[in-house]
């Protein structure tokens, strides 16, 4: 999705994953992080998560991480969640206006600042950063 109004965080290229040792967190990214909508935030915002169609986000959680003091604050667990058949899956707000969400969510709304959100993967033993806006 694309805005005009507000503020988003674009394509993510890196993908943090890559090369450690784990196939499934590499093959899903943050595609886009739509945080501040005009006026107050809920209705519209929303984060796009990009991957093999199909594949499970057992493991997966999305974390908000407050940049003024470098600590999460929100995390949406994805487990039981599927990347849809376009490889696109749009998770919003549970309040939200938008129509064709796959994912509904009560913290998805994330800060207005210099923050973060990453895309988490445990494995069972350890927590990898699998991408990050
Ligand atoms: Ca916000
Ligand atoms: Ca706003
Ligand atoms: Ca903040």
């Amino acid at each position: 999705m694309k805005f005009k109004l507000g503020r988003v965080l674009g394509v993510a290229l890196a993908v943090a994953a890559f090369g450690m040792g784990n196939a499934n967190a590499a093959n899903v990214v943050i595609q886009e992080v739509y945080y501040d909508q005009p006026g107050a935030d809920g209705t519209e915002v929303f984060t796009e998560l990009f991957g093999s169609p199909g594949m499970s986000l057992d493991g997966f959680s999305l974390v908000g991480i407050n940049g003024s003091v470098g600590e999460d604050y929100g995390t949406i667990d994805l487990s039981g969640f599927t990347i849809q058949a376009d490889g696109i899956s749009l998770i919003a707000d549970i309040n939200t206006n938008l129509t064709g969400a796959d994912l509904l969510a009560a913290s998805i709304d994330w800060q207005n600042g210099v923050d973060a959100v990453q895309l988490r993967f445990f494995d069972g033993n350890s927590v990898i950063v699998a991408d990050a806006l």
